[in-house]
């Protein structure tokens, strides 16, 4: 069986970061180890969360892991909480990469054209260093805009957002992807540059029109679930775009359902189904 380490924050209440990327990438039939940055009461865009640091056991716990010798078909990683984080994960990587292994950083920090509370500017600029070790990055539009300066726009045309590929591509990474780019009212998706051959990819889908907390990391981990069970690049963004609107379609249309996360435990059956 394939086996991927994640290393992002729990947000014991709150649907994000760890408490989707283990059962989402588990259900896609890949083991998934797991690297706790942080535990915090809810993730931060509820007022009051409470906040334990984890950076301390990051390096004994990869030392045990070296000692043990494991090994990780993919390293994923998602929000982390600070400079000294990016500096000791970056360290991570070059003990743990391989020739045939896989690096995927979602450089969580921002969105809707804003920092997260936690961040700063300098903190995007320290996030480009992890991104450059990367196999695959997937910012969105605004932690594209700040790791590489262009300006945020929310109206553009395609060439706006090939040059912000163009931009990020600089940064190091093999394959750059941006999510929630959209073209065309009432539909949104990816489009993401193979810098090996030059080659952009594309997919959109129906835009539900809500927001939901979370759904970027349901939608990395889906990511790294398929390519991590061999699925090429578009094909791994087509089944994260599709099962990530259907989840957000889904927890829109239910009456009840929480405001703060997808409902992705219903649609996971149907994510099982897409990796057959
Ligand atoms: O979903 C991203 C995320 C993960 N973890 C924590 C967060 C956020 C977004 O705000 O606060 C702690």
């Amino acid at each position: 069986m394939k086996r991927i380490i994640t290393i992002q924050d729990i947000s014991c209440v709150g649907k994000c970061s760890l408490t989707v990327a283990l059962p989402i990438i588990s259900a896609m039939g890949v083991e998934t180890a797991i690297l706790p940055t942080a535990v915090l009461s809810t993730h931060t865009m509820f007022s009051g969360f409470t906040c334990k640091d984890l950076t301390d056991q990051i390096v004994p716990i990869a030392e045990h892991w070296k000692k043990e010798k494991f090994a990780f078909d993919a390293i994923y990683t998602g929000y982390l909480g600070s400079f000294e984080q990016i500096e000791i994960v970056s360290r991570f990587f070059d003990e743990f990469k391989t020739d045939s292994n896989l690096i995927v950083v979602d450089p969580v920090m921002a969105d809707n054209g804003k920092l997260y509370p936690a961040f700063d500017e300098a903190y995007a600029r320290e996030n480009t260093k992890l991104c450059a070790k990367a196999d695959l990055i997937v910012p969105n539009l605004t932690e594209a805009s700040f790791m590489t300066g262009l300006p945020y726009k929310t109206k553009y045309d395609r060439k706006y957002i090939t040059d912000m590929l163009d931009a990020l591509a600089q940064l190091g990474p093999k394959y750059v992807t941006l999510t929630g780019v959209s073209f065309e009212e009432g539909k949104i998706g990816i489009m993401g540059l193979n810098t090996v051959n030059g080659e952009h990819f594309e997919y959109y889908t129906e835009h539900v029109p809500v927001s939901y907390h979370g759904t970027g990391d349901i939608f990395s981990s889906v990511v790294v679930g398929a390519l991590t069970r061999g699925r090429s690049l578009p094909e791994a963004f087509r089944i994260a775009c599709d099962y990530t609107k259907e989840t957000i379609d889904y927890t829109f249309r239910h009456v009840g359902a929480d405001t703060y996360g997808v409902d992705f435990e219903v649609t996971l059956p149907s994510l099982v189904i897409k990796m057959q």
